[in-house]
């Protein structure tokens, strides 16, 4: 079924682009399940994507940035250039496209990671990201961003049992914290953009709040 909002005049198309943001181990690519599911239960055509990645040659920009080379580590300016050179690629070569044909897309992190991983982590300021997303995307955004909160040490502890941790996971508490303000700064100031779930109840507690949440925005977007 194709979703019948209204196209609006940042993204001026027939789908829905749904971001799902959060710190490590916030939960957010468990619950993606949980978005998917409920969305294709209510009829709708859903593709889930994520970022870095996504494509290809995105996902090639993913390994550069994930993977931690002890011969020559990776500079945060190239860290933060590689991050919309992949977004970039994602969203003109699938998610537009996508869009177009009226599908519902999930993409398991975006935008609001930058603002706040090499914003408010690394320090690069919103200006600085602001000219780099002009070059890369423009305008375009997502129709709605869930971002699942956890405090840093609860996020830590679910994630430690990883064998191995990717590049940006070996990170200071201090940059994880700084992080998740970033998030919780952004969504305050952006309140129409990003809806703010309490992740730390146990997986089917938040899957709960995940489609309490989602049928109110279904319910909203089927009446305009
Ligand atoms: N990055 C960036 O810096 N700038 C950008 O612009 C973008 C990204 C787009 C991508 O890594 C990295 O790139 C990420 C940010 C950076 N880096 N770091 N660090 P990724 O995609 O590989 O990983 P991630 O997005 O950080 O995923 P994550 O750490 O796995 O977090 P998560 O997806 O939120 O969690 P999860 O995989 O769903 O769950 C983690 C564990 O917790 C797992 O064992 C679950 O079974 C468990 N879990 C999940 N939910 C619960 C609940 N509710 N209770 C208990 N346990 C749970």
């Amino acid at each position: 079924m194709p979703l019948s909002s209204a196209p609006s005049a940042l993204n001026p198309h027939r789908g829905l682009f749904i971001a799902l943001e959060g710190g490590e181990g916030a939960g957010k690519s468990t619950q993606l399940a949980t978005v998917r599911d409920y969305l294709t239960e209510q009829g709708f055509t859903v593709e889930c994507t994520r970022e870095p990645g996504g494509t290809k040659l995105a996902e090639q920009i993913r390994s550069v940035l994930l993977t931690p080379d002890p011969d020559e580590s990776l500079c945060s300016a190239s860290e933060l250039l590689l991050m919309y050179a992949a977004r970039a690629q994602l969203v003109n070569s699938k998610i537009k496209p996508l869009l177009e044909q009226g599908v519902v897309v999930i993409s398991d992190r975006f935008d609001l990671s930058t603002i706040a991983y090499q914003g408010y982590g690394r320090g690069f300021s919103l200006e600085q990201i602001a000219a780099l997303r002009q070059v890369a995307i423009g305008d375009f955004k997502p129709d709605l961003t869930l971002l699942f909160d956890v405090p840093v040490e609860v996020g830590m502890t679910r994630i430690k049992k990883r064998s191995a941790k990717d590049r940006i996971e070996q990170s200071s508490i201090d940059f994880f914290t700084r992080v998740r303000q970033g998030y919780l700064e952004y969504a305050a100031q952006h309140p129409d953009e990003v809806c703010v779930l309490d992740a730390t109840g146990d997986v089917a507690t938040v899957a709960q709040q995940v489609r309490a949440l989602l049928a109110q925005r279904c319910a909203s977007l089927r009446q305009q």
